[in-house]
C-alpha cells in the first residue's frame, strides 16, 4: 500500500498519530492480523474489569485502574489499521467502515473517551461508579459492533 493510496483517507491522521508510517503495513492482511490482534488484547484487559465490575473477583483499584490504562492504550490502535483494501480476508469488517468513515470514527472516538474515563473511575474505589462506567464503554463495543462487525 503506497501512501499515495492512502492520503485521500480520513484515518491517515490517526495513523500518524499512533508512530505508524506509510510502510507500517506492506499487505492487507497484516493490517487485519494487527487490529485483530489489538482487539484481542483489549478484550482481555477488558474482561478483567467486568469480572471485577460484576464481583466475579474482588475489586482492586489499582488492579482494574492498570488494566483500563492498557485498554485505554491499545484502543488507540487497530482503528489505523483499516487500511483501504483490507475488507477482503480473515475479517468480520463490514463495508460501513469504508462507506461511512465519519460515523465508524465516531464509534471509535466513543469507544476511546468511555475507556479513558473507566481507568480515572476505578482508582476511586467506587464499586459502582467502576461498574456503571464499565456498562457505558461496554455499550460503546456493541455499539461499533451492531453496525460495523459481521456476526
Ligand atoms: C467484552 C468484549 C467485548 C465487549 C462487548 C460489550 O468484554 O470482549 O467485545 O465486552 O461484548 O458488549
Amino acid at each position: 500500500m503506497r501512501i499515495s493510496r492512502l492520503v485521500p483517507f480520513a484515518l491517515i491522521a490517526g495513523l500518524m498519530s499512533s508512530g505508524m508510517n506509510a510502510q507500517t503495513f506492506q499487505k492487507p492482511e497484516e493490517a487485519i492480523k494487527y487490529r485483530r490482534s489489538s482487539f484481542t488484547l483489549m478484550g482481555v484487559h477488558f474482561a478483567s474489569l467486568g469480572a471485577m465490575a460484576y464481583g466475579r473477583i474482588p475489586f482492586d483499584p489499582q488492579a482494574a485502574e492498570r488494566n483500563a490504562k492498557v485498554v485505554a492504550t491499545i484502543s488507540q490502535l487497530p482503528f489505523n489499521a483499516f487500511v483501504p483494501g483490507s475488507d477482503k480476508g480473515e475479517t468480520r469488517a463490514k463495508p460501513e467502515i469504508w462507506a461511512d468513515q465519519a460515523a465508524f470514527e465516531r464509534n471509535a472516538a466513543n469507544m476511546q473517551s468511555a475507556v479513558r474515563n473507566l481507568s480515572a473511575v476505578a482508582k476511586t474505589g467506587n464499586l459502582d461508579a467502576m461498574r456503571a462506567a464499565f456498562g457505558t464503554a461496554a455499550q460503546t463495543c456493541k455499539a461499533c459492533h451492531d453496525g460495523f462487525r459481521k456476526d
